[in-house]
């Protein structure tokens, strides 16, 4: 049999050792390392080895001209009340034209919370124990009543858990949600390479490839087709969020109007840091350009650096994930061209891998290198991007960490106190301790209030008002 074209390329390109094994394998093996092999870019892997496996790729971020990058501010904390009420105007009109979608990035692992399952299946409310999943679909279905047009939902998964993503779903019924309204997708996959860059294999007939990222979800969005369902059901805005993160307002008509009113390409949500060393990213701008550096790549010092104006940090945005993009703006990043390409991130991971003589190796060191793409990394090619500061307790308590700092816990507290707070903007009278926390657990469904407009809307109507007690569930 002549030898299949795919493999003379990878021997073109010094990876021929992937298929060291292959004529020991069945047909069916063979294949499947035929299509992995398909998946990669021999070209990218090679420009990638090259730049990012080099000495002065550890030099870290260019920091040169580095500056904090300025952001709306919240009305109470001296912003500008008619432009932040205009911006809700405008955003609920884009609502009421149906021209928003919302997306939901699904592909990670869940590594450090410990959960064996997509993460989006993990229980986080304090009483009925929804799921994120639950949480988000609601919020959704909440939106799409409220303004009259049901929203599409986007989900990007990986291989690892895209079944099982769309058969819990199934399983519950989409929540509630019109089943052709959910879109369920894969993310992109990369190789990953030793330290000299040689492609590892997992097994001899599997190489060892891993998402690509929450960056591959541009590319991802093209290739699925998204786009397409997209155009043709005339959603120009997609609103995206991480699954981790069950306090945020998916779909939140301000946000939506900032971006509109300034021909945003993409817009970002900032919190203020809560303290100096938070792994959250840093909105910064640099050469005129809005973009954003990791925590892990921005210097203590700077992390650490204080305003002699303010008096508080002077990189205090924090980037949590939450963004707005323009679907024509994600065209454009997808196909690429010139200079427009999001970076890869390059991270050191102890990779389970097979060596040349075919055994298999368990790694007590970072023997390897994955490549990721980040979304954030898209800012410095839009136009016109826009910042706009939220509160942390209304959009942001993720599932990071089974314990301590953004776990189960600090999540389930942050609900409750944000129930217990629209509870007692609308006279409802409950007892709390210094951080708002109650002494027990009470529940909103996202069905009946959202947000703290359609919470108000709701317990207006609700005669007679229920006790507030343990156990109660709106
Ligand atoms: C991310 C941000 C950080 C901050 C924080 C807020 C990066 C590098 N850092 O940190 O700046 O905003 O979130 O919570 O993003 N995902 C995929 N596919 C992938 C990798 C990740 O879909 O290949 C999803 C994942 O399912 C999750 C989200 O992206 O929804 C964030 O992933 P993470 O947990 O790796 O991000 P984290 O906590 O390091």
């Amino acid at each position: 049999m002549a030898k299949p074209t795919i493999i003379e390329a990878f021997e073109r390109a010094g990876q021929g050792h992937v298929f060291a094994f292959f004529d020991q394998l069945v047909p069916a093996n063979q294949q499947s390392l035929l299509n992995d092999a398909a998946e990669i870019d021999l070209i990218e892997i090679g420009r990638l080895t090259k730049t990012l496996l080099s000495k002065d790729a550890a030099a870290g971020a260019n920091l040169a001209g580095l500056a904090p990058a300025p952001y709306e501010r919240r009305p109470e904390k001296g912003g500008d009340a008619k432009a932040w009420a205009a911006a809700k105007t405008a955003g609920e009109a884009a609502l009421c034209a149906g021209r928003v979608a919302a997306f939901t990035v699904a592909g990670g692992q869940g590594t450090r919370l410990g959960y064996d399952g997509p993460k989006g299946t993990f229980p986080v409310t304090p009483i009925k124990r929804k799921t994120l999943f639950q949480v988000f679909a609601e919020k959704i279905r909440a939106v799409g009543a409220r303004y009259g047009r049901p929203l599409h939902w986007f989900i990007m998964t990986s291989n690892a858990n895209h079944e099982a993503t769309e058969a819990f779903f199934v399983m519950h019924a989409f929540f509630g949600l019109e089943r052709g309204q959910v879109h369920f997708f894969r993310q992109g996959r990369m190789p990953a390479v030793d330290l000299q860059g040689k492609i590892l294999l997992e097994s001899k007939s599997a190489i060892a490839m891993s998402p690509d990222g929450h960056g591959g979800s541009l590319r991802a969005l093209d290739r699925s087709g998204a786009l397409d369902v997209m155009a043709k059901a005339g959603v120009d805005i997609l609103s995206y969020f991480q699954v981790d993160n069950p306090l945020v307002r998916g779909i939140d008509p301000t946000f939506i109007g900032w971006h509109v009113l300034r021909g945003s390409e993409m817009s970002s949500k900032m919190i203020p840091k809560a303290y100096a060393s938070e792994k959250v990213g840093h909105f910064c701008t640099q050469n005129g350009q809005t973009i954003v550096i990791e925590y892990s790549d921005l210097p203590k010092t700077l992390q650490e650096e204080i305003d002699p104006v303010t008096g508080g940090l002077r990189y205090l945005a924090g980037s949590i994930a939450i963004h707005i993009f323009d679907t024509k703006f994600i065209r454009r990043m997808a196909k690429g061209g010139e200079g427009v390409a999001l970076p890869f991130h390059r991270a050191d991971k102890k990779i389970p891998s097979i060596d040349a003589a075919g055994n298999v190796v368990t790694p007590d060191k970072p023997n390897g290198v994955k490549f990721e793409m980040f979304v954030f990394d898209a800012l410095p090619f839009a136009k016109n991007p826009v910042i706009i500061e939220t509160l942390r307790e209304d959009d942001f308590s993720p599932v990071k960490n089974a314990e301590g700092l953004d776990s189960p816990k600090t999540c389930t507290e942050d609900q409750l106190r944000q129930f217990v707070r629209w509870l007692k903007a609308n006279g409802a009278s409950v007892p709390t301790d210094a951080s708002g926390l109650p002494p027990f657990a009470v529940e909103v469904s996202p069905l009946f209030g959202y947000d703290e407009d359609s919470f108000a809307d709701a317990w207006k109507r609700l005669s007679p008002k229920p006790e507030i007690k343990a156990g109660l569930y709106l």
